[in-house]
């Protein structure tokens, strides 16, 4: 019989990496969505436009415990992917309350309805390496301590402990991936990687004129989803619960970045980039650089994707999409 999956943030870049991959493996995939995504088909679920006659769809709410806890009954899933999350770091110096109280509260929920009504559910928590923030050592191994430098970062340190816990205090299969950044044509607008590729198209078909970018010279360890969400599912596969630190091993600057990005069309990023201080943050995070030999030894995972290949691909899908949509 085939597994039953459950993901919450279904409806985000790597909910839909990850329901593509579930779906070649013949998962039955099941989603959490927000009551309004189920109304505004074609905005809000546009990652998984091309999948959506092959999964089901659950109106529910992060924030409500009695939500979590029907779904979980009903569908009775043998492996839960907790993805769903106010994701962007900047947001959460804007909006702290809300930002812990989807992640952490959320987390808490789902861990607390699971040991209640279906303990042997594997259960996977989306770890950050924002949790490292003002790095103790480099480059970050699973042993790394965290010193979180934003609500976000706080409120993964607390989805990850809480995990842990849940492991150790009632033997559930619980773990969490420590996920360094990963990017895709399918990154949300507002993430930098997005943003450049998406002006560096805007920019070659004269609809935009420059570029303001707040720190350029932050420095990240940059993945391709596509490869991350494989690891999310092998941590999940395994004989015994651990937590994985997820990554390239390699690192760039945001400058970097917008320079191969905007040489890929053949222009030149100082020409077009101007650096806005409003867009520094209250406190960066200023290098992340991780070391994932622990999930490359035990669940035998690997990239795919170089530095280099993932700007390509986002470049030109950026290029299809501007063309396309005109905007
Ligand atoms: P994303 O594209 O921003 O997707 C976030 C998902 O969470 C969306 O489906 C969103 O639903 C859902 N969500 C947000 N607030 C919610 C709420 N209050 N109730 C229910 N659902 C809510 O993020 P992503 O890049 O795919 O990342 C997936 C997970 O990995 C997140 O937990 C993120 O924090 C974590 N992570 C990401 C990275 C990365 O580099 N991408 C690295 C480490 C960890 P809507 O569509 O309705 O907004
Ligand atoms: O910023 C700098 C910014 O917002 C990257 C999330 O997926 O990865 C992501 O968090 C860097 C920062 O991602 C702009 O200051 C400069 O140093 O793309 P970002 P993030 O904060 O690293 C982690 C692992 C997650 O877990 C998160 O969910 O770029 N930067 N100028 C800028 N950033 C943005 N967004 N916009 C700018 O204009």
């Amino acid at each position: 019989m085939s597994k039953k999956a459950l993901i919450t943030g279904i409806t985000g870049q790597d909910g839909s990496y990850l329901t593509e991959f579930l779906l070649k493996k013949k998962y039955k995939v099941h989603g959490l969505v927000r009551r309004v995504a189920l109304e505004d088909k074609s905005h809000r679920l546009w990652r998984l436009r091309h999948v959506l006659n092959k999964i089901t769809l659950h109106p529910g709410s992060l924030e409500s415990y009695a939500s979590l806890v029907k779904l979980i009954q009903k569908i009775k899933p043998d492996e839960v992917y907790h993805l769903g999350a106010q994701s962007y770091v900047d947001y959460s110096f804007k909006d702290e309350f809300s930002t812990l109280n989807t992640n952490m509260n959320g987390t808490h929920y789902i861990l607390s309805a699971l040991k209640e009504f279906l303990p042997s559910a594997r259960f996977y928590f989306a770890g950050s390496s924002e949790m490292f923030g003002k790095v103790r050592e480099v480059p970050q191994t699973e042993k790394t301590p965290f010193y979180p430098r934003s609500v976000y970062g706080i409120s993964k340190v607390a989805g990850y402990d809480l995990t842990r816990n849940y492991r150790e205090a009632y033997n559930m299969y619980c773990c969490s991936g420590i996920l360094f950044n990963h990017e895709s044509p399918r990154r949300g607008f507002e993430f930098v990687t997005r943003k450049i590729t998406h002006a560096v198209a805007r920019i070659k078909f004269g609809i935009q004129k420059d570029l303001k970018l707040g720190n350029i010279d932050a420095k990240r360890d940059w993945g391709h989803a596509k490869d991350y969400v494989e690891a999310m599912w092998l941590m999940l596969n395994k004989k015994k619960p651990e937590d994985y630190v997820i990554s390239t091993g390699k690192q760039y600057s945001v400058r970097d970045f917008v320079k191969l990005a905007f040489s890929l069309v053949d222009l030149d990023y100082k020409k077009y980039v101007k650096i806005d201080k409003k867009l520094y943050r209250p406190s960066e995070v200023k290098s992340l650089l991780g070391d994932c030999r622990k999930a490359k030894r035990e669940l035998k995972w690997k990239q795919k994707y170089t530095f280099k290949k993932l700007v390509e691909d986002m470049v030109k899908s950026d290029l299809d999409f501007v063309k396309k949509q005109g905007y």
